[in-house]
């Protein structure tokens, strides 16, 4: 494994305002990327705005201002969101960057001249709305309607460039049979090897419909179509065109993380394009499901949409941790759609949060006060139950981490409270609250409370990459010194690094909130 890692969203298209999709899938990788940090990874973390395209130009022809505008506007927005859910991203693309469009062109130019682009006509079905071609045997299984938008497919008829997908169907079913996990989870490389076993047809790299994109260099209106510009924005970020990149050694991408409706563009076209530009293939393409809302697809007329306002409040309520939490345990990560629900939502922070987390660290800082004016004890020595304590948290470790790295994000999130969960245990058979009652007992008892604060404290390393506020919260009141971004994980986790005599001050992390009445849209 190198040291240096690559972690990538979609680029979002700027027509849409931010809502839970963007911020789930940025969510994840966000996760990711600070847990391989803390882990010892250089990581490069990349998001960005896809801004071509006709749906942007129409949007803004509607609103009366240029497309450029709309973008700025719009791209600015995502931009504030970042920010205001303190994503940790190395860097933000613009597909209207000046140094993006120069080295698309300079890629473009680089399969023309190796004879992947050629001039030709094409008939197919276009769905307006993802501006995508359909062959005969997809349109039908779609009953010629749009997948996303049900809307029925048109048929088109175009003179154009076109990439020679065709011609890399044998490369492609052999890189599918070698790497099984270059498409993940299962049930969508499955899904991607059927389309696959139908035959790949040429897809069009120019469009001359619209003008609002990158220029085909010497081709007069012809308009790079907007996923050949959108798919090498992975590595126009890194300056794969030129020469020397200092983030060139980023490449190939660990995870290119996206939805699963846009998953054969990412799967297919986008690992052949590679190839034939004689560049390294990511590791791994995720696609993740859907959240849909309250048992249902998401709509803006169902008022069941969680836009960025019904976002905010349930940071407002909750935390934004809490909500981080939630993304990361109950989210479609795998194969299946995740329903967001109010009342669901409640219940997993009440008792994850609430009753585990935060409970555990508030009785155990409690104790500390109560019984050693708050000064952590030593830990006496001994067996306190057959629990060993070192090799119990070294475990966790080991697993945590390795469920970090294969992006098994929910898993890591458990195994890592499972951790608390044994403090909780081990509290509930020791009664720590009973033995004070007798002054004989307080070594056993400094020896108890020393060895639950050092596993909280090693869960509580676990748990960073997805609560980084309330862990640095719990980490200020357990006089835990640590910075995520110099020290390692791995050394960290190690049992004994709270010293004896350290002030722990009362620790109250998540508060306890009232049951929704009814779902919080909009209102
Ligand atoms: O497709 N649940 O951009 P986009 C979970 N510009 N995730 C969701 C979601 C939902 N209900 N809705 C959207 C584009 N997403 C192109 C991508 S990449 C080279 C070009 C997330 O703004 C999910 O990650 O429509 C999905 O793939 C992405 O938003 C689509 O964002």
């Amino acid at each position: 494994m190198t040291n240096s890692a690559y972690i990538t969203t979609p680029i979002y298209y700027v027509n849409d305002k931010p809502h839970i999709g963007h911020a789930y899938t940025t969510t994840l990788c966000d996760v990711w990327a600070r847990a391989m940090r803390f882990a010892g990874r250089d990581v490069f973390f990349l998001t960005g705005t896809d801004e071509h395209g006709v749906k942007v130009e129409k949007s803004a022809m509607a609103r009366g201002i240029s497309p450029q505008q709309l973008a700025d506007e719009n791209s600015a927005e995502f931009r504030r969101v970042l920010a205001l859910f303190g994503l940790s991203n190395d860097h933000f693309i613009r597909t209207t960057d000046p140094d993006h469009k120069r080295q698309v062109q300079a890629f473009i130019k680089r399969l023309l001249e190796k004879g992947h682009i050629y001039l030709g006509t094409f008939e197919g079905w276009y769905d307006e709305g993802q501006e995508e071609y359909h062959t005969e045997t997809r349109a039908k299984e779609l009953d010629y309607k749009s997948p996303i938008s049900g809307r029925p497919l048109t048929r088109a008829k175009e003179d154009n460039y076109y990439f020679r997908l065709s011609a890399f169907q044998a490369q492609l079913e052999k890189l599918f049979a070698e790497r099984p996990d270059f498409v993940r989870p299962e049930g969508r490389r499955n899904e991607v090897l059927g389309r696959l076993r139908d035959g790949l047809q040429d897809v069009p790299v120019t469009r001359t419909n619209f003008t609002w994109g990158i220029p085909m260099p010497d081709a007069p209106g012809h308009v790079i179509y907007v996923w050949i510009d959108a798919l090498l924005n992975y590595i126009t970020a890194l300056g794969l065109a030129d020469e020397k990149s200092p983030r060139a050694k980023y490449w190939p991408a660990t995870y290119h993380v996206v939805g699963k409706e846009i998953l054969w563009f990412h799967a297919v076209i986008w690992p052949a394009m590679l190839m034939a530009l004689d560049l390294k293939l990511p590791e791994c393409v995720y696609a993740h499901s859907f959240w849909i809302s309250e048992g249902q697809k998401m709509s803006k007329t169902l008022g069941n949409f969680i836009d960025l306002p019904t976002i905010e409040r349930y940071h407002a309520t909750y935390s934004l941790d809490a909500w981080r939490w939630y993304m990361i345990t109950q989210g479609p990560l795998e194969a299946t759609d995740a329903d967001f629900s109010a009342k669901h939502f409640h219940e997993m922070y009440t008792a994850e949060l609430v009753n585990t987390f935060a409970n555990c660290a508030s009785r155990t800082s409690a104790m500390i006060g109560k019984y050693f004016e708050g000064a952590l004890p030593a830990d006496g020595g001994g067996e306190v139950t057959n629990r060993n304590w070192s090799a119990i948290c070294h475990e966790h470790v080991r697993q945590t981490i390795l469920h970090y790295e294969r992006f098994e994000l929910r898993q890591a999130a458990m195994t890592a409270l499972a951790l608390v969960r044994e403090v909780d245990a081990f509290i509930n058979e020791t009664q720590p609250f009973k033995l004070a009652k007798d002054p004989a007992n307080v070594q056993t008892l400094g020896t108890i409370l020393y060895r639950c604060s050092e596993a909280l404290r090693i869960a509580s390393c676990l748990l960073w990459p997805i609560m980084p506020s309330k862990v640095e919260e719990f980490w200020r009141c357990y006089g835990v010194t640590c910075n995520p971004t110099k020290d390692r994980l791995a050394d960290l986790a190690t049992w004994g690094h709270l010293k004896p005599g350290t002030r722990i001050e009362k620790c109250a992390l998540f508060m306890r909130v009232e049951a929704p009445a009814a779902t919080p849209t909009k209102g």
